[in-house]
């Protein structure tokens, strides 16, 4: 029987309550087909913070790079600034091992009820593909006179032809993939960030040449919101930089019925190192602690992970165990107008795993 090592951060906040059923979703999915997982659980994150100084203690990337995929339930913390939790912890990981496609799954299961009016469970089928290594999230800046009433602060885009490129061409690949509607979106602000934004236009054209089954289409970002909410069911693979894509990955959670339903796989596709997944969602500081936060997201993460380690079956019966009830509509949280609690829930998901 293969065992894998899966890593595992519940981080802070929520995290905490959504790593765990995760975490029994996949050990049913696998027991179905011979494989086992050992779970090496790492304490990080906030409380780390408080005792250590640190997120993470040095020589973590070390612990993580020999496993198989890493498992983040969210970080961020009331009391510690969300620059420090995110660049402590989440943001290097992705760096270190090279997870340059985040990509973010965006589908409005029946049963569910999208705040768009006249959609359907199966009408909004979206991926939102983001750049995950550079952009506008690359850690290069620096303040001058620092803390004085003259103060300046730089924070500096990067963008490279080889980043963009990759990420694209892994958009186009995706659409092949699904088979769906055969479309990849390009997403920028190229009429008002001249350098960075054109470079992407025209790298995103000369591989849209490659793929000549695929229809494209050019989006400036706030036109791309705006269709999120007028023409949803038009998009397919949606392919962006760093910021714009984590912002309308928000957008394409909501108008599927909640953030609470929103999985991500921060990905190395070329496999030299272990790639992450986790929920779109934070730490929602607001519910932690109180047993009602939709672990949905995160069981649905660790499908994709399933995927990603390629056992597609065990991955289609845990969505299909979600979609199943979600489709039911008995045991809901609040975040879809339910009043279940988060145990029911994956009482609910184990139950149809069964
Ligand atoms: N689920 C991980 C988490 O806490 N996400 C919240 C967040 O702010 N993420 C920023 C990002 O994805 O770049």
């Amino acid at each position: 029987m293969k065992t894998f090592t899966i890593a595992v951060i519940p981080g802070d906040g929520v995290g905490r309550e959504v790593v765990p059923p995760a975490k029994r979703a996949l050990e049913k999915a696998a027991r179905k087909h011979d494989v086992t997982f050992a779970f090496q659980d790492f304490d990080w994150g906030a409380e780390h913070f408080f005792r250590w100084g640190s997120m993470m203690p040095a020589g973590a990337l070390d612990l993580l790079a020999p496993c198989d995929a890493i498992l983040l339930g969210a970080v961020g913390h009331p009391d510690i600034p969300d620059h420090t939790t995110l660049n402590g912890m989440l943001l290097p990981i992705r760096r270190a091992f090279d997870q340059y496609a985040n990509v973010r799954p965006a589908y409005l299961y029946p049963g569910v009820a999208s705040p768009l009016a006249g959609r359907q469970g199966g009408d909004i089928d979206m991926v939102i593909v983001r750049e995950n290594t550079e952009g506008e999230y690359a850690p290069v800046g620096g303040f001058v006179y620092h803390n004085q009433p003259e103060e300046i602060a730089i924070q500096t885009s990067v963008f490279t032809r080889r980043g963009i490129e990759r990420i694209v061409r892994f958009a186009f690949d995706l659409a092949v993939k699904r088979g769906k509607k055969k479309r990849v979106t390009s997403v920028t602000k190229s009429n008002a960030q001249g350098y960075s934004m054109t470079l992407w236009d025209r790298t995103f054209r000369e591989v849209a040449a490659e793929f000549p089954g695929i229809e494209t289409e050019s989006l400036l970002v706030d036109a791309a919101a705006m269709n999120f909410v007028r023409r949803p069911q038009t998009f397919d693979v949606v392919v962006g930089s760093n910021l714009f894509s984590d912002i309308l990955s928000d957008l394409s959670a909501a108008i599927v019925g909640s953030m609470g339903l929103a999985p991500s796989a921060n990905l190395d596709p070329l496999r030299r190192f272990p790639s992450m997944f986790e929920p779109v969602h934070g730490s929602a500081p607001d519910i932690a602690g109180k047993g009602i936060v939709n672990p949905l997201a995160t069981v649905l993460s660790a499908a994709m992970l399933l995927d990603h380690l390629e056992m597609a079956d065990a991955a289609r019966d845990v969505e299909n165990a979600v979609a199943a009830v979600l489709a039911e509509g008995h045991a809901r949280t609040p975040d879809l107008g339910g009043s279940s609690r988060t145990e029911e829930v994956t009482e609910a998901v184990l139950e149809k795993l069964a």
